[in-house]
């Protein structure tokens, strides 16, 4: 097929602010002479945040495994905490770092992600916490967890790295369980160059984390804490404040291609879309499609070959599951029939603004030849 687009298409967003504001952004770090250590965009950037978000306090830091694991450090858990193995490493990296055993829970095949039906069965006397993950930016089960963490007297936590924009019920992800992380990495939709945050309603944990991402002193003060250089720079604050002003331009943006994609790829046998409710909001961030080996024609990983030879990199996310890559895998790794399907048959179609129309239609008429149907 002769291709016109873009190539190499990659699964990441990496959506850019448009230059002049970019410019203008720098040019004032370069003035102020004012990098790192709290300096305005920091601030403004933790206010505009917690404002979008509908949250008392977001906190933002050099990423978002870092702030995770700040997050767990500064709640002084404990012993185990259950989070899915479905989720990208980073989640139980991050868990490990602050000293805690991760408990690999399976998902529900609908929403992939854990629910308190799920979860429950893995509390032992050890559990002190639970992560959810809203994995493609969906709820993870926020209402059952909450009631679940409230009964047993757990620590509800969510990994929101895919969530930024997205609701439940109408409200923003941001303010469920005691706190939630978000990442503003470069192949998000929200990208600072890196970066992330962690929000909360918490006073108290507000008032630590920002302690706590700084070896500098803090208003107020709060003595006593271990400490980590975890601060957002001034530049990468820069970055995310733009890309939080294009947001709603990304999302429809995103919308419109994920449903050119669909429209495309529809009728083909063996493949189905991930999907997002109507009801809610999404920012549609990720495209990704299941393929049943039996129908599609051809095997995930052989379509996946096939896109490759094309220069569209789509990607196996996650692919294996946590629970079996080092250092988290047992001799006797924990059954996760689910996880381990959705490992197998799982593919994250290339997005973002770097992705044009035509490179939609092609990337979706080369999986169609490769299943078999006609372009
Ligand atoms: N929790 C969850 C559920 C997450 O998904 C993540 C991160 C985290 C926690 C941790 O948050 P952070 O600490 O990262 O803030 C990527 C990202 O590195 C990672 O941030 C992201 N999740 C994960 C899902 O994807 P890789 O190793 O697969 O990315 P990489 O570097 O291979 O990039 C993907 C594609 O984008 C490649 O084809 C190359 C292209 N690319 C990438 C970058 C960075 C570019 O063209 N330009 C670029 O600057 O993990």
């Amino acid at each position: 097929m002769k291709t016109t687009g873009t190539r190499p298409l990659h699964v990441g967003q990496l959506n850019l602010p448009e230059e002049e504001a970019f410019r203008s952004a720098f040019q004032g770090i370069f003035d102020r002479r004012f990098f790192a250590n709290h300096g305005p965009l920091e601030q403004q950037l933790d206010a505009a945040l917690a404002d979008y978000l509908g949250v008392r306090h977001a906190v933002s830091m050099v990423n978002g495994t870092a702030a995770l694991a700040i997050l767990l450090r500064a709640l002084d858990l404990q012993g185990e905490v259950i989070l899915p193995s479905f989720t990208f490493p980073a989640t139980a990296q991050a868990l490990v770092w602050a000293g805690l055993k991760p408990v690999f829970s399976d998902v529900d095949p609908e929403t992939q992600a854990i629910s308190a039906g799920i979860v429950e069965g893995l509390i032992g006397p050890h559990t002190s916490a639970v992560l959810g993950v809203h994995v493609w930016g969906r709820a993870c089960d926020p209402e059952g967890l909450a009631a679940l963490a409230d009964r047993r007297g757990l620590t509800l936590l969510f990994d929101a790295a895919h969530a930024m924009g997205c609701s439940y019920r109408g409200k923003r992800i941001g303010g469920f369980g005691r706190a939630e992380m978000f990442s503003f990495h470069a192949t998000k939709i929200l990208n600072g160059a890196e970066g992330g945050c962690i929000t909360t309603n918490d006073d108290d944990l507000a008032v630590r984390l920002r302690a706590m991402r700084s070896f500098h002193d803090v208003v107020p003060p709060v003595p006593g804490l271990l400490r980590m250089n975890a601060k957002i720079s001034e530049a990468q604050a820069a970055m995310t404040l733009l890309g939080l002003d294009q947001l709603p331009q990304l999302i429809e943006a995103n919308r419109r291609r994920y449903r050119l994609y669909r429209r495309e790829l529809a009728g083909i046998p063996g493949l189905t879309f991930v999907d997002h409710a109507a009801s809610e909001e999404s920012n549609f961030q990720f495209v990704v499609v299941a393929v049943a080996g039996g129908t599609a024609g051809l095997s995930r990983d052989a379509l996946l070959q096939v896109l490759a030879e094309d220069r569209i990199l789509a990607r196996r996310y996650f692919h294996p599951g946590v629970h079996r890559i080092a250092p988290f895998r047992d001799a006797a790794p924990p059954e996760l029939p689910v996880t381990d399907s959705l490992c197998d048959s799982l593919l994250q179609l290339p997005s973002g603004q770097a992705i044009t129309d035509q490179d939609v239609l092609e990337t979706c008429a080369r999986i169609r030849t490769a299943a078999g149907g006609t372009a």
